[in-house]
């Protein structure tokens, strides 16, 4: 190779395509039906937090109306968001727990 060609040789730097996948929140929604004690054992059980943090997450979303309890990516969140509502349908319980993803 020439001193000619090496000089004039493009360097291109190929920036990366792959984006990091975006975090999804699970949200839980209040109701005037679940009991409360029954919020907190399933945010216990599903979201393995510890017994003041879910009465925090369920006074939170009590008085609110609305409470994020964690992010995860898309697939966890929406099968935690589902299971968790579901513990509540086994109970006939409208407790509801959503998804959706973090700016
Ligand atoms: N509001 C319910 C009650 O007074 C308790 C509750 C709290 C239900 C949070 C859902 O996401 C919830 N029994």
């Amino acid at each position: 190779m020439s001193d000619d060609q090496t000089l004039t040789k493009p360097r291109v730097k190929t920036k990366p395509k792959v984006e990091r996948p975006k975090l999804h929140k699970v949200i839980l929604l209040n109701d005037d039906f679940t009991p409360r004690e029954f919020v907190v054992m399933v945010l216990k059980a599903e979201f393995h937090v510890g017994e003041d943090l879910a009465h925090k997450i369920m006074i939170t979303a009590h008085r609110r109306g609305v409470c994020v309890v964690a992010v995860f990516p898309q697939d966890v969140a929406e099968t935690k968001a589902t299971r968790a509502t579901d513990a509540g349908k086994a109970k006939g319980y409208p407790l509801m727990f959503t998804t959706e993803p973090e700016e």
